[in-house]
């Protein structure tokens, strides 16, 4: 018998326009060990509220983990190796490495753990995950607290779109053609979780940023 028993194998995923998705794939006892584990997170590399380009602050506010951060300012998107108060992002939980792990099988580990936090009002426009360094790698997003309502796309701004409640647990898989497919949160539901004491919604991204 070996001493560690292997990681358990995921079930197969539903797609929704090419997007594979696993409801409710952490069961609650492993969501409240991911938001310790994110306090540990958001203690090391505070929440901020970015800015876009154009000047406008973004209504989700966002923090990291990895290698890599995900960052906003009048200067543009991109990733950075300092939060922008200047500290070098806190590294990724290992439960979270080993999930990225087991649902997407690659042995190259992400270098950029996103961490979105949506409060009542917050939401996330229409967009692509296109900053990363090369698409041939997937994204791996999974859903904490309130429900969010998840809107997927097409290649293309324009396409016909989708949507569906992302619930607490639920994880999504980007890959292959939803890589590049347009996405966005048109809002949560306060209140539909009691896993985070203060309410709202966390989001976690993992992404390979450079091949
Ligand atoms: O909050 C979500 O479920 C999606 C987040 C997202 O698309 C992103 O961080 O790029
Ligand atoms: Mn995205």
């Amino acid at each position: 018998m070996p001493e560690v028993p292997p990681e358990p194998a995921v079930p197969a995923p539903l797609s929704q326009a090419g997007f594979l998705i696993w409801p409710g794939l952490l069961d609650p006892a492993e969501q409240a060990a991911w938001v310790d584990d994110l306090r540990g997170v958001v203690a090391a590399a505070p929440l901020v509220r970015p800015v876009t380009p154009g000047g406008r602050a973004m209504s989700v506010r966002m923090t990291g983990a990895g290698r890599l951060g995900w960052i906003a300012d009048r200067a543009g998107y991109r990733y950075a190796p300092q939060h922008p108060s200047g500290m070098a992002w806190p590294p990724v939980p290992p439960r979270i490495l080993a999930l990225w792990r087991r649902v997407t099988g690659l042995s190259r580990d992400p270098d950029c753990c996103l961490v979105n936090y949506y409060d009542p009002g917050a939401r996330m426009g229409l967009h692509q995950d296109r900053d990363e360094g090369d698409f041939g790698f997937p994204v791996l997003s999974v859903s904490l607290g309130d429900d969010g309502l998840f809107r997927m796309g097409g290649a293309r701004r324009g396409d016909r779109t989708v949507s569906r409640w992302l619930r607490s647990g639920d994880v999504v898989l980007m890959a292959g053609a939803a890589r590049l497919a347009f996405h966005g949160i048109d809002r949560i539901r306060p209140g539909s979780s009691r896993l985070l004491p203060q309410g709202g919604r966390l989001n976690v991204t993992l992404r390979v940023v450079a091949g």
